[in-house]
């Protein structure tokens, strides 16, 4: 039975990346897409949405547009990666289509309550900022999820701060929020998406399927290694928020351990950062989980076997 999945994200290149490889992977039902501010304004991150959704031909999925700034901080963009509109590099198409007239937090929680318990999975790929909203705003869905399986945090260090990964730091109350409920979560971190590298012959593959989106793919990965190169050091691009659809789609795809998570809220040096207590096996009512390591090689063929699946969309 196909796998049914809530995609949250701020589109921004990877998040587009997720999109695709969950329209064109099989074993996923795409059932609602959410946007949230982030990588860019709403305004921008949820047009994009849109354009990839026109690229990738998936029609008949909700998309609503969501927070537009965190719950407690002013609003920060990630303008030095993903560039002025959020997806930098290819040319946009308009949309064809238009956003839901519902705000996502409510397209999350008829989406979650409509369908029977514990067969909605939510994947988060940027702030938890409509997450934690839609379980302040019904609590029901705490239990009702099958679990929630996010791209943010890191156990090692961040990308936005010496401490902090920029989804979670941008609204650590929201995701101080979403790591303490009692669902099932699992942190796809930066420990695991810096491993998820578009490598010159993960580019080469995605260019040889040779379709409209594996150029569109291509020309996003492009933009992303020279943001990479110039504004992090980077030789090859990390391509964080597939990884989190990945893990959805394949469990084998990386190695998982149940691990106490929490994020710090009063930190001055350390604010959003994501603390993993490895010290002991983890307790027996811990529900929280940290990825470890990635398969490249099974994690790269599923991008292009979606790539080769969705082919030219009309
Ligand atoms: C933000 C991102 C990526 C890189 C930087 N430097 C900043 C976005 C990605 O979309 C991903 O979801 C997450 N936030 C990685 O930190
Ligand atoms: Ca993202």
């Amino acid at each position: 039975m196909a796998k049914k999945i809530i995609l949250d994200c701020d589109p921004g290149h990877d998040d587009a990346i997720a999109l695709i490889l969950a329209h064109g992977n099989p074993e996923i039902e795409l059932l609602a897409v959410t946007t949230v501010h982030g990588n860019q304004t709403i305004e921008k991150v949820t047009r994009n949405a849109l354009a990839v959704a026109r690229i990738a031909g998936i029609t008949g999925v909700p998309f609503a547009a969501g927070a537009s700034r965190p719950l407690v901080r002013t609003a920060e963009v990630a303008d030095s990666i993903h560039g002025e509109s959020g997806l930098d590099g290819p040319v946009l198409p308009s949309p064809l289509t238009e956003v839901d007239p519902r705000h996502a937090v409510d397209l999350i929680i008829d989406t979650i309550m409509e369908n029977p318990p514990a067969t909605v999975t939510l994947v988060p790929t940027g702030a938890l900022t409509n997450i934690a909203l839609a379980v302040r705003k019904e609590p029901r869905i705490a239990e009702r999820v099958k679990e929630v399986v996010l791209m943010g945090g890191g156990y090692h260090g961040g990308n936005w701060s010496a401490a902090a990964e920029f989804n979670i730091v941008i609204d650590p109350e929201a995701a101080h929020i979403v790591f303490n409920e009692k669902w099932k979560l699992t942190m796809v971190g930066l420990d695991l998406t810096h491993q998820a590298l578009a490598t010159p012959d993960v580019v080469a593959a995605i260019a040889a399927v040779g379709t409209g989106p594996s150029r569109f793919v291509v020309e996003l990965l492009e933009f992303f290694a020279e943001s990479y190169r110039t504004a992090q050091g980077f030789e090859h691009p990390p391509v964080h928020d597939p990884c989190a659809v990945a893990l959805v789609i394949d469990p084998t795809v990386m190695t998982v351990a149940r691990v106490p998570l929490n994020v710090e809220l009063t930190g001055t040096l350390t604010l959003g950062m994501t603390v993993a207590d490895f010290r002991a096996e983890a307790p027996a009512d811990c529900t929280t989980h940290a990825a470890l390591a990635l398969d490249h090689a099974k994690f790269w063929s599923l991008i292009v076997d979606a790539l080769e699946r969705i082919g030219d969309p009309g």
